[in-house]
């Protein structure tokens, strides 16, 4: 195989590990409690082979998928590489034949049609099968014990979408995934759909309608009564595919829009509020309160993509850049066409904002997030350098007091989103751990962690040291026992 580019997105803590890997039973520094059982799955980008196009954006590797199995107060450690259509494609092939991220004109004539998917952004247990999601592509079935692929699924032919979300939300009440995917009828193409689907994998409830304008749609906020979709100018067009520009763009010269379809509602009820130019990508939760509508997200002036450049030619604002989280109102019951409020919760600034999923789409108190606080140092050895984000403090804000605790790694390491673990027996919001990888930059190594949920600030109850390599990652989350197929006889 041909060297890795020379490229900080292919050095050093993010040069591709290609490991797959299994190790029984984690050396545990503290205490699991035994009580807890079942998985931790998270997915990252993990280049199986040197881009086709001498370089490429962080977004476009091939999926790894890590579990940590927890029983009985003992983890154990497996990581596969999800087989994508283009992971075989490429892995027969001996190279890449998928070029630049979601622009299908820069493949190899080879691979014309075929699924471009890495399937490298979360992973998400239903109907038994763990998802390996990317969202310009259906979703990819695994085995969630043996991490084996089966492949793409389209339930049986019941998804007609090209697309669906990484960012699927459960609704507590009834077990039922609420989707959607975007570009749904092709590339480039304003179309959307939204799916309700339930535990068996029937879909219940289908919604087809149209974006104002074509953009990156990566997650979206659900409440008992709406589901909430914000528009947001990270924007694309053939043009820009066939000047051979990256897929995306931020234009700051467009609206934001956030869309409200009544989740029992048909694509005639969906109203588009309005509001002034801004970044917002991950969504904490959504709540209604009658025909007000609340969605937290943490918000910042400018873009956040520094490798999806303003379509104007501004530099990329490293200031502006900075995400707070910001509790959006809008009210179906109002004519304006305006946001009701835009209110800050927190002084963080950072992403990845988490909660208890048990009060996903209510009214919740408590939100995580990770947190970057550049007052505090960053003290590597010659030669180390960070991955990505300087995401070093976890952060919990009680939306109900405004208080916030938080919990600062150290000036060797970062962190990498936390999910949350309920503390198995209690119902009470917030009642249980937060689970997450620590970047040890320092060392070249990674650590799994686990925080009592209440008390972040005290730092981790248990830490797992891997000697291994996780490079950063997106989503994750924590599957309990319950809801996964029967074990294997060990
Ligand atoms: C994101 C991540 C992606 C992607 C689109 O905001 C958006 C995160 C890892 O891939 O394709
Ligand atoms: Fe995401």
């Amino acid at each position: 195989m041909q060297a890795f580019p020379n490229h900080p997105s292919f050095q050093g803590f993010n040069k591709p590990s290609r490991m797959e890997a299994d190790v029984k039973d984690l050396e545990v520094i503290g205490e699991v409690p035994s009580d807890l059982d079942g998985i931790f799955f998270r997915v990252a980008p993990d280049a199986q082979f040197p881009p086709k196009l001498g370089n490429d954006i962080p977004f476009n590797g091939d999926g790894m998928v890590s579990s940590f199995r927890f029983k009985n107060g003992r983890v154990d450690f497996k990581q596969r590489y999800v087989r994508t259509d283009k992971f075989k494609l490429e892995r027969e092939a001996g190279k890449a034949l998928f070029g630049a991220y979601r622009n299908p004109l820069t493949d190899d004539e080879s691979v014309k049609g075929e699924y471009r998917g890495t399937a490298n952004t979360n992973v998400v247990v239903q109907n038994k099968k763990l998802w390996a999601l990317k969202e310009d592509s259906p979703p990819v079935m695994m085995d969630p014990w043996t991490l084996e692929t089966e492949g793409y699924s389209d339930l049986g032919g019941q998804i007609t979408s090209q697309t669906f979300t990484a960012h699927p939300k459960f609704d507590p009440n009834t077990g039922d995934m609420c989707a959607f995917g975007y570009a749904a009828k092709g590339l480039i193409t304003r179309d959307m759909v939204y799916y309700e689907i339930d535990p068996q994998n029937k879909i219940k409830h289908e919604v087809w309608f149209e974006l104002p304008y074509y953009c990156m749609m990566h997650d979206f906020g659900l409440t008992e009564d709406y589901a909430c979709f914000h528009v947001v100018p990270i924007v694309s067009s053939w043009e820009r595919l066939e000047a051979g520009l990256p897929h995306f763009g931020f234009d700051t010269t467009k609206e934001v829009y956030l869309g409200i379809l009544p989740r029992r509602g048909d694509a005639k009820d969906v109203r588009w509020f309005k509001a002034p130019n801004c970044f917002a990508s991950h969504v904490m939760n959504a709540f209604n309160d009658g025909e007000k509508v609340y969605f937290d997200v943490p918000m910042a002036k400018n873009n956040g993509f520094p490798f999806f450049p303003d379509v104007h030619g501004a530099e990329f604002n490293r200031a502006e850049s900075a995400a707070r989280m910001t509790r959006w109102c809008v009210d179906m019951g109002d004519k304006s066409e305006n946001f009701h409020s835009m209110v800050p919760l927190s002084d963080f600034i950072g992403e990845f904002p988490r909660i208890d999923d048990r009060y996903a789409s209510m009214p919740y108190r408590h939100g995580y997030m990770l947190a970057q606080d550049f007052a505090r140092p960053l003290e590597l050895p010659n030669g180390r350098s960070m991955s990505g984000l300087m995401t070093n403090v976890l952060g919990h804000m009680d939306h109900a007091t405004g208080k916030t605790k938080s919990y600062w790694t150290g000036p060797t390491s970062t962190l990498q989103e936390p999910a949350f673990i309920p503390r198995p027996g209690s119902i009470n919001e917030g009642d249980g751990y937060l689970v997450a990888i620590e970047n040890m930059l320092a060392e070249h190594r990674s650590d799994l962690v686990l925080f009592d949920a209440q008390r972040v600030d005290e730092g981790p109850i248990a830490r797992m040291p891997l000697e291994l390599r996780l490079r950063g990652g997106l989503h994750g989350n924590w599957v309990p026992a319950s809801h996964l197929p029967e074990a294997p006889a060990a």
